[in-house]
């Protein structure tokens, strides 16, 4: 069969930037074309040569409740019959700030933003505006979207002062961005015990979805909330991806900790762009116009997007909807630990809620990004292949989290476990 993608990928590469408008689209750590996709439906992913694939990236994560579902396609469908964007206040987004409100208590008010970056950025200038503090504190292999301050790459050594990440950030930007290691909370009370008052916050990724899916330890968090009550410092749970995956709450709820702040994106627009960063009202309200710190955006809060987000939430809000999508994740890799055991492949899986994490080792524990740069990711590398040719479409990167739908049913778990057992026997 004519490979579609192939052809449209060395058009695309004489146009768009490496052919794609996001990086880890480019299949550059798994080698070979990135796949064309023309459609989705529910679980169900399709490529532009017709063949169909069971999704687990879902648009890196938003697709919560599946591709096209008829509620959120009606939503916005008749919302842009009445026009797409009013660069006026809607009751759209109070509709849809009140659905945000009842699944996440911690937030009394909230601003929409069109990126999760934008909500980290946004998070960054706040939290520096409200306690007259520059330092930011993240942690190794968390990721908050690409803004300067946080595209810092950990140095050597323990913890590090940042260090520029990417080529374009100023060192004078990021010499006020701080790096330890995920999970480890003495080497938090370290740089806390050096720099703390002048912390103005954490910034962390409660369930880590961007070096593959870490849970952070329960002790972790709670370290984190109690340093930061002790000094001052604001802390902020990036749930950008966490959000409504990792409970229905959130990982807040997962966890039963309140950040001060939150940055959600991905879900709560339901495949449009949404971000929106929430929290206290006595920081939010620092934000302009009730306060001095600016932020602004054109199509922050659009209906079109708004309409999409509030459809998502309100269909995963119903009773034992997202608690379904839970259980069937268990299926999944309880399955793939069977199957993989059965052909003496080492796996280890993490599951948070709908989303989860699967590694080539044989250690006991995976808990920061050195324990997941030690996986075998050239397995990781066949795994990956194998699966795409047998219809299973995964993230291209040993470093990202897999994603479930309200949509994956049975038959979609049977066409994954076959295909995993096909390739776990070659692999
Ligand atoms: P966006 O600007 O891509 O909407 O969100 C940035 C962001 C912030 N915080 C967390 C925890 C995130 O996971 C993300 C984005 N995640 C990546 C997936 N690893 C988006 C996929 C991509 O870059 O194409």
């Amino acid at each position: 069969m004519s490979n579609q993608s192939e052809r449209l990928f060395a058009e695309a590469q004489q146009h768009l930037v490496g052919g794609v408008n996001s990086a880890v689209r480019a299949f550059r750590s798994v080698g070979g074309t990135p796949v064309f996709m023309r459609r989705g439906s529910g679980a169900w992913i399709e490529d532009v040569d017709g063949k169909q694939y069971v999704d687990y990236v879902l648009s890196y994560g938003p697709l919560a409740i599946g591709h096209a579902h008829p509620k959120v396609v009606s939503a916005i469908a008749e919302t842009a019959a009445s026009g797409t964007s009013f660069g006026a206040p809607t009751e759209l987004e109070t509709e849809l700030a009140l659905r945000v409100k009842s699944l996440m208590p911690a937030i009394e008010r909230i601003r929409m933003v069109n990126s999760g970056t934008e909500a980290c950025m946004s998070a960054v200038r706040l939290a520096r505006g409200y306690t007259g503090r520059d330092r930011i504190l993240k942690f190794r292999g968390n990721y908050h979207g690409h803004v300067d301050a946080l595209l810092v790459e950990a140095g050597s050594g323990v913890l590090t002062l940042g260090i520029p990440g990417s080529p374009g950030v100023p060192a004078s930007v990021t010499e006020t961005t701080l790096t330890a290691p995920f999970n480890d909370i003495e080497g938090v009370k370290a740089l806390f015990a050096e720099y703390g008052d002048s912390i103005a916050a954490v910034l962390v990724e409660p369930v880590a979805g961007n070096m593959n899916c870490v849970p952070a330890r329960p002790d972790f968090l709670a370290g984190l909330r109690a340093l930061c009550d002790e000094s001052g410092a604001l802390l902020v749970f990036d749930e950008v991806m966490s959000g409504f995956r990792a409970a229905l709450g959130g990982a807040q709820a997962h966890y039963g900790i309140h950040p001060d702040l939150t940055c959600l994106g991905k879900v709560i627009g339901g495949g449009l762009p949404v971000g929106a960063l929430g929290g206290r009202a006595e920081v939010m309200e620092y934000l302009a116009p009730s306060g001095p710190v600016y932020q602004a955006g054109t199509l922050s809060g659009n209906p079109l997007a708004m309409a999409s987000g509030l459809a998502t939430l309100n269909e995963l809000a119903k009773p034992d909807v997202h608690a379904n999508a839970e259980a069937w994740t268990a299926r999944l890799l309880a399955g793939m630990q069977e199957r993989a055991r059965a052909a003496g492949v080492p796996l280890l899986t993490h599951q948070v809620g709908t989303m989860f994490g699967v590694f080539f080792t044989d250690a006991e524990r995976v808990e920061r990004f050195e324990d997941v740069a030690e996986c075998d990711a050239e397995r990781f590398v066949r795994f990956f292949h194998g699966m795409l040719e047998a219809g299973v479409y995964l993230a291209p990167s040993a470093f990202e989290a897999g994603f479930v739908s309200t949509a994956h049913d049975d038959v979609a778990l049977s066409h994954t476990l076959d295909a995993a057992e096909r390739v776990f026997a070659d692999l």
